[in-house]
């Protein structure tokens, strides 16, 4: 039997023996690992917790908010509001930045959350996920404010998610690499179960949702148009297509198998630059994909240099295996 490395030993070596990551920073790592395993045993339920279906409210995004939606956010909240590790917090579930009460210590960094994404499946016992992203609150400015939160993806200090699916699996980036972590619950603790993550640069999978074909703009279409056509076509070789419509459930497969993930602006809401939102999904999916060797782009871009101009802000998301998403950027530059 392999020895065991819990996600706690991973995080205090990474912090003693290789000095990657402060103390501050592995505490806030730990209770976000803790608070995941609370939002998992709420999800797990299901019907039995009296906790699913709607909460008959929306958030700022305009969506349906799902009961779940708000338990996990009150989750991450209150597990992380009293460490002393964080300045504030932002979640696609609230409009404006959470301010750590006064009544508690403040800390130096800033933690963003999308609580439980891929709500559209909680209702039908489909993967969903926690996504979180840390940044260090700026030097220099005192108090906090949303500007502060409006750094680029390429500032962050850690980012993951967790995925709670027939396995409960919490995958962290500190910037040294992609681990995971997955839940044993028998001991109740995260254990290290793949480290140096690899994505394959190229693949045979791509991922996307097919009913919005019409509505895309011509490279993306291009690109899937040349999938479909498989052997006989210009890429000559056959492709498939998984699409979940839980982007960590997707992300999770990509980072596991290899694939392409593509959720790209189109002309349905032509004033969104997208549909997923820049600061607590694409951030941190873009740095774990990035991490494990793949590429992340808008299309034009890298997502980790995009400036941020405001907290909600929607960007279009092409990730995953290098030589794929190379492909597809290369196809909306030459317009
Ligand atoms: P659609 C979930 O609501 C989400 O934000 C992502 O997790 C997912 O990839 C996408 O939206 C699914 O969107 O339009 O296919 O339902």
């Amino acid at each position: 039997m392999s020895k065991k490395i819990s996600l706690t030993r991973y995080l205090v070596e990474q912090q003693r023996v290789d000095g990657k990551i402060p103390a501050e920073l592995r505490l806030l790592l730990e209770v976000v690992a803790r608070a995941c395993k609370t939002i998992s045993q709420a999800v797990n339920k299901g019907d039995l917790g009296g906790v699913l279906g709607s909460a008959d409210s929306e958030n700022v995004q305009g969506e349906v908010q799902k009961q779940l939606d708000i338990i996990a956010n009150e989750v991450l909240i209150e597990a992380n509001e009293w460490g002393g590790h964080l300045a504030a917090m932002a979640s696609e579930e609230m409009e404006g930045i959470y301010l750590v009460p006064n009544r508690y210590p403040q800390g130096e960094y800033l933690l963003l959350f999308d609580p439980l994404d891929g709500s559209s499946n909680i209702d039908v016992n489909v993967s969903i996920g926690t996504i979180f992203s840390v940044l260090k609150k700026p030097d220099g400015t005192a108090g906090v404010s949303e500007q502060d939160f409006l750094q680029p993806g390429a500032q962050q200090v850690a980012a993951g998610y967790c995925v709670y699916g027939p396995q409960t699996t919490l995958v962290l980036t500190v910037g040294d690499g992609v681990a995971m972590f997955t839940l044993d619950r028998e001991q109740g603790s995260f254990v290290l179960t793949r480290e140096n993550v690899q994505i394959p640069p190229d693949t045979k999978e791509f991922a996307i949702n097919m009913s919005n074909m019409r509505h895309w703009d011509a490279p993306v279409k291009r690109y899937v148009d040349e999938c479909l056509a498989g052997k006989e076509g210009p890429r000559g070789k056959d492709f498939n297509m998984r699409w979940i419509a839980s982007m960590v459930a997707d992300v999770h497969r990509i980072l596991t198998r290899g694939g392409i993930f593509m959720y790209p602006w189109d002309k349905r809401e032509p004033e969104k630059a997208g549909k997923l939102r820049l600061m607590y999904e694409a951030n941190p999916m873009g740095w774990l994909v990035e991490q494990a060797g793949g590429a992340a782009t808008n299309g034009r871009q890298r997502i980790l240099d995009i400036v941020p101009s405001k907290l909600h802000e929607r960007v279009s998301v092409i990730l995953g295996s290098r030589n794929e998403v190379e492909r597809v950027t290369a196809y909306h530059l030459e317009r």
